[in-house]
């Protein structure tokens, strides 16, 4: 079924209207799924999957009132306070990341904002991490540009923070900080040259409006996120949205593919809520275009599905983890010299896109 942009289809755009996200949602199922996995293939290699392990480095007690947080101190969901955790025990949590294959080490903590005598640890864990050559993620809270510039020079690579739902639905989950508050933080990121990891969560009982209103949010940011993290709520006994009702799986597939659509050079996170997903509906939500997962039996504070249960979807399905090249400046400048000389040799335009596009994307990850 063709779409209104059809034409601009694959391209990044930060003009997204609501007109178009709904023309994209209202598409049936089938004609959705191809568009994206259209997408996907002119943009990654549809088999492989980026892999991040998570560490909760400061578990509970958090200021902030999120209604959908078991570690929120304003509820009460049983869950035991941890202070910011020693270094060395984080460096070793790392470590194990990487030999179960993990390319990516994501540190979250409790915090409304990183406190100045907490920061220099966080440094420290910074530093550490990325000498273990393992990439390194932050997700701790509001960042001053200041912050932002120290967690940068110390060679954070990534700060997830998440915009979590669209501006109308907002003030029904989060009153403690605001939407503004959230988008000045991605913008010190930014500034500070890190690359930004930012979603949201479906099922918190938004609308489908809402859900678009996330993504052309993400997508009309002036620069995309690299990794949009799409989080399924994960319902937790004592928090306000803990008997919310469960939504429509295709509707959270739905989401996926519309994301993968509107930010084509992201990697689609999927994220939170694996552990109540069968086997086939995250095929799916892989067939959509997401192309990256948490992994390791944790998230931050509930569980994920366990790492040999991932490994043999994986192996199942023929994807493959990742790999992160690190390459000097010469040789990524080969690699892109080389698509370049490729792309003007293809003759089939089935395999134009993907070629430049493969081969950039090597150099980029
Ligand atoms: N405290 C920091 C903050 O919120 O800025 C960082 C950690 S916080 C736990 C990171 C993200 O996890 C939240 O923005 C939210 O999107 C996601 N999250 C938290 N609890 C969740 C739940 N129960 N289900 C799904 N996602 C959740
Ligand atoms: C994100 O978007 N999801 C992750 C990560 N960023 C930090 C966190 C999910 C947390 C799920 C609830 C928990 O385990 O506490
Ligand atoms: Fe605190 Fe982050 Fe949970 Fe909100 S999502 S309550 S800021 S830990």
């Amino acid at each position: 079924m063709p779409l209104t942009f059809d034409a601009k289809l694959g391209e990044v755009r930060h003009d997204w209207t609501k007109q178009q996200v709904t023309e994209l949602m209202a598409l049936p199922f089938n004609d959705l799924l191809f568009k994206s996995q259209m997408v996907h293939r002119a943009n990654f290699d549809p088999n492989e999957v980026q892999v991040s392990t998570l560490l909760s480095i400061k578990t509970g007690a958090c200021p902030e009132d999120c209604k959908y947080c078991p570690q929120s101190g304003h509820y009460n969901t049983g869950l035991a306070k941890e202070k910011l955790m020693q270094v060395e025990a984080v460096l070793k949590k790392a470590a194990e990341a990487k030999a179960k294959g993990s390319s990516r080490f994501c540190m979250g903590a409790a915090w409304k904002h990183p406190s100045d005598k907490d920061l220099p640890y966080v440094l420290e864990m910074v530093k550490g991490v990325k000498e273990l050559g393992l990439e390194t993620c932050m997700t701790l809270g509001m960042l001053r540009d200041d912050q932002a510039d120290a967690l940068a020079d110390a060679g954070l690579d990534y700060y997830n923070h998440n915009l979590d739902t669209s501006p109308d639905f907002y003030d029904k989950i989060i009153t403690t900080r605001s939407y503004q508050d959230r988008l000045d933080t991605l913008q010190h990121v930014r500034d500070a040259g890190m690359k930004i990891c930012s979603g949201g969560i479906i099922g918190m009982g938004e609308r489908e409006k809402d859900r678009m209103g996330l993504l052309a949010q993400l997508a009309n940011l002036p620069q995309q996120p690299e990794s949009v993290p799409i989080n399924m709520l994960v319902k937790v006994e004592g928090t306000p949205l803990a008997n919310v009702e469960d939504i429509d799986p295709f509707d959270f597939v739905r989401c996926i593919a519309v994301a993968r659509i509107m930010m084509p050079a992201s990697h689609v996170r999927l994220s939170a809520g694996r552990e109540e997903m069968s086997d086939e509906m995250q095929a799916m939500c892989f067939m959509a275009g997401a192309n990256s997962i948490f992994y390791g039996e944790c998230l931050l504070t509930t569980p994920n599905p366990e790492a040999h249960e991932d490994m043999q979807l994986f192996k199942r399905l023929g994807l493959r983890p990742e790999q992160r090249i690190e390459k000097s400046d010469e040789e990524q400048e080969a690699v892109l010299s080389k698509a370049i000389a490729q792309d003007q040799e293809a003759k089939n335009p089935l395999f134009y896109d993907a070629t430049q596009a493969d081969a950039i994307a090597s150099v980029q990850h």
